[in-house]
């Protein structure tokens, strides 16, 4: 009942979106939760300078919409 070899099972990918309205690092703090909250995302960076967030995420679990809205719904904005 085992597969062969390769352990790790997620394949992942990363994605920036720019994100409008964070002007300090509550803000941040707020995004940065907001996404690592949703499953199948492993890693979030967000810039406050940038107005970006790196986001590594498994694709097959969580979509990049799934990404935005958890943005929207921490009351930022995302633009493409
Ligand atoms: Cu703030």
């Amino acid at each position: 009942m085992s597969h062969c070899c390769g352990s790790s099972g997620a394949a992942t990918t990363t994605t920036t979106l720019k994100v409008e309205g964070m002007t300090c690092n509550h803000c941040r703090m707020s995004v940065t939760k907001a996404l690592k909250e949703l499953d199948g995302v492993t890693d979030v960076v967000v810039e406050l300078e940038g107005k970006k967030a790196d986001v590594t995420f498994d694709p097959s679990k969580v979509s990049l919409q799934d990404l935005k809205e958890a943005v929207v719904d921490a009351g930022y904005q995302v633009v493409d």
